[in-house]
């Protein structure tokens, strides 16, 4: 492999470039290279200054995330960091792209940093279940205010140029979008003020008050739910704090190797690289997107709303319309609303937003509007009647090439599109409430879907900033039909002796936000009831139905909505649980003369990851998810699957899939209908396989 770093002497400024598209990573080629231009140019009698900058879009963004968990390579970055740090030659680095993990902390090995003005910073390894392993633990708390280097690295959040220069994390912001320029530029400026060598490590830590630091670490726990690597960085800040730096870098590196042997790292570096993966389909090989600026919406309620806000912030043209003006006005001031709130947020500025207000977005009653549209998305009641209305007319009115789209999260595409004459322009796109917020778009395609539709679809999802996963059709395709699966398992559960707040409990120090129930009432009840009356029709006689959903929807209790559901909300947001729904259910196993048994946290846990593993085998092994990675970003990106455990298929891979089988057949001894072993899980069983065999 050529060296992918280079140097130029400008002057007495040695010029180190590093070319490893597509984001510089400081894999083992980059680490050599660059130690060797640096030590050579710190040689070098004609160099009294040296620059490192990144060719192409970014700086250094971090190791090479690929050869984690292989044999590690010398010369590894804590190394070449401080040799870097220690020479007598002073050094720049430019800044611009991504300075990110071991980028930032190559960054902090050096005496100056500049940066362009569009540069962004952070220590970002905590998404990986890592630290910031080369120093940056000890290095950032010398250099920006303990509190902040906290947050850094315990969220993994970027930073600007403009806040890192306040910080002091860079020295100055240059003009223009010439990183080599500006380096060079600045180097020649420090040596005419006589600029040494200045060594991060040489600095105090940043004062910190007392108690400051339990009181971060405090609200990071909380935070952490579960996640190990942050209270690891709160340990390695401790050192930081109160260790000379050489002690401190040896308790950073103890600590990072301990994550790094940590089942979490692999399930959220599955999930990093899972992200990248799930948007490589094969209709983008084969199709063609078609340009979408212009999008209309059918329905202007919470969905409807929030696509349309998406959709505004992406940049696109939105007309939305609703069956009359009251409600069309109501579903703009909603979305003004979400647009007030990015505004907030800053992720809208005020001249975007101005222009959005006043005319980009528009409201109608009438269909007609939608003729010159690229695409069109309904996001009206889930019903197949009003859907099949819907698609009739817009098939009438939209130009030829216009791409007609449902928001259905449930109902047959296929069906849907036969109601037009152009079903190859029919296609899913599953937004998830709130539609604005929520990163997950399944995107649905029928029997008939061309491939420049899917394509769009991809594009689309791109310009919204959503992770796209490509589904098949089926009932709930990849994320309701594995909910409606351990759904059903965790009801069966119930049952059988546990209470849903047991449930909810088990999940929830499992690592999910939310456990089933209150998920359910904060969604509403009602609509899982509407999808169990319209399913009521075709379920099997076999299956083992639980009625204490539909017990409490018949007596209107739709969760948080209606201030009862499973829980009682109370109006100074309390939550308590129900005596009476623990009533309703006792009575339903008298009435099924099912005995109570003692359900343990773990049991509860077992029959929830079962049922999804199996479901989830069955959805990949017909097709209707293209890989175990697809399911694996839907449940975490959809459902509040926990990413430090990589999703459903790769946490089956991790306890084993033996293990998850055993289950099953545990649990068939009960429920022979519901726990029948998927064909998939099964072969692999037999060949000894796992799912991420099939991931490619
Ligand atoms: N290593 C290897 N490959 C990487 C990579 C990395 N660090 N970063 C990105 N890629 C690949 C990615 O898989 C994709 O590949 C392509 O580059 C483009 O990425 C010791 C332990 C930089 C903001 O966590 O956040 O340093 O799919 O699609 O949207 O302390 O990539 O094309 O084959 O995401 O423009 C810390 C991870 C590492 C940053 C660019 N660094 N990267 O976003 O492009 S740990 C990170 C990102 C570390 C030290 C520790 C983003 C980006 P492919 P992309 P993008």
């Amino acid at each position: 492999m050529s060296n992918p770093v280079s140097t130029t002497l400008e002057g007495r400024v040695a010029v180190i470039e590093i070319n490893n598209p597509p984001v510089n990573a400081a894999s083992h080629a980059v680490r050599e290279g660059l130690i060797n231009a640096v030590l050579d140019a710190d040689a070098n009698e004609d160099a009294d200054i040296i620059v490192v900058y990144g060719g192409g879009s970014t700086f250094i963004a971090g190791a090479d995330i690929k050869e984690f968990g292989k044999p590690p390579q010398a010369p590894h970055l804590p190394n070449l960091i401080d040799e870097m740090e220690g020479i007598s030659t002073p050094t720049v680095v430019a800044l611009h792209g991504t300075a990110l993990g071991g980028g930032l902390e190559v960054a902090l090995g050096s005496h100056y940093r500049i940066a362009l003005p569009t540069a962004k910073f952070g220590l970002p390894e905590v998404n990986l279940g890592l630290l910031p392993g080369a120093g940056g633990t000890q290095r950032l708390p010398r250099v920006v205010p303990i509190a902040k280097a906290a947050q850094m690295m315990t969220t993994g959040a970027m930073i600007g140029a403009q806040e890192a220069l306040e910080l002091g994390l860079v020295d100055e912001i240059a003009e223009g979008s010439d990183v080599r320029a500006a380096g060079i530029a600045y180097a020649n400026k420090l040596l005419s003020e006589g600029a040494g060598v200045r060594p991060t490590s040489a600095r105090a830590p940043s004062p910190v008050a007392e108690g400051e630091l339990d009181a971060i670490r405090a609200k990071v726990s909380k935070a952490a739910r579960g996640l190990i690597a942050p209270l690891k960085i709160m340990d390695a800040i401790e050192a930081a704090i109160t260790l000379p730096f050489a002690d401190g870098v040896m308790r950073e590196r103890a600590l990072f190797m301990e994550l790094m042997a940590d089942d979490q790292r692999s399930a959220m570096i599955h999930a990093f690289f899972s992200e990248r993966q799930v948007g490589k389909v094969p209709e983008l090989k084969s199709g063609t997107p078609r340009d979408i600026s212009v999008m209309g919406v059918v329905g202007g309620g919470t969905m409807g709303a929030g696509i349309a806000t998406s959709a505004l912030l992406a940049g696109l043209e939105v007309t939305l319309a609703e069956r009359d003006t009251d409600a069309a006005d109501k579903a703009f001031a909603t979305v003004v609303g979400h647009l007030d709130g990015a505004l907030k947020r800053g992720k809208l500025n005020q001249k975007k937003y101005d222009a959005i207000v006043g005319g980009k977005f528009r409201t109608t009653t009438d269909y007609a509007d939608f003729a010159d549209v690229d695409l069109v998305i309904e996001a009206v009641f889930e019903s197949m009647d009003v859907k099949k209305d819907v698609f009739g007319q817009l098939d009438k009115i939209c130009k030829p090439g216009a791409i007609l789209a449902s928001n259905t999260s449930y109902l047959d595409i296929d069906e849907i599109a036969a109601m037009t004459k152009r079903p190859e322009d029919v296609i899913g796109l599953h937004f998830f409430s709130p539609a604005h917020m929520m990163r997950l778009l399944e995107i649905v395609v029928g029997d008939k879907t061309s491939d420049d539709v899917v394509a769009s679809g991809f594009a689309l999802a791109k310009k919204m900033r959503k992770i796209a996963v490509r589904s098949g059709v089926c009932d709930g395709f990849i994320g309701n039909r594995i909910l409606n699966t351990y759904a059903k398992a965790l009801n069966g559960a119930v049952l059988a002796g546990a209470s849903p707040y047991d449930v909810d409990r088990a999940m929830e120090n499992f690592g999910l936000a939310m456990g089933l129930f209150r998920v359910a009432d904060l969604a509403g009840l009602d609509i899982g009831w509407a999808n169990r009356k319209r399913m009521a029709a075709t379920r099997d006689p076999r299956e083992q139905y639980s009625e204490f959903h539909d017990k409490l929807c018949e007596l209107g209790r739709f969760g948080r909505k209606t201030g009862r559901g499973f829980y009682i909300y109370g109006a100074d947001r309390s939550e308590t649980k129900d005596q009476e729904v623990l009533d309703m259910i006792a009575a339903e196993r008298d009435a099924k003369g099912i005995a109570p048994r003692e359900i343990s946290d773990q049991e509860i846990i077992d029959r929830y990851m079962a049922a999804m593993v199996n479901e989830s085998a069955k959805v990949v092994g017909e097709g209707v998810a293209l890989r175990p990675l697809d399911v694996d970003i839907t449940l975490m990106n959809g459902y509040g699957f926990p990413r430090w455990r990589g999703g459903p298929l790769h946490y089956a891979d991790t306890v084993g899939i033996e293990k998850i089988l055993n289950d099953i057949k545990t649990f068939q001894k009960e429920d022979d209908f519901f726990w029948q072993p998927a064909p998939l899980l099964e072969k692999l069983a037999a060949e000894g396989k796992t799912f991420s065999d099939l991931n490619g």
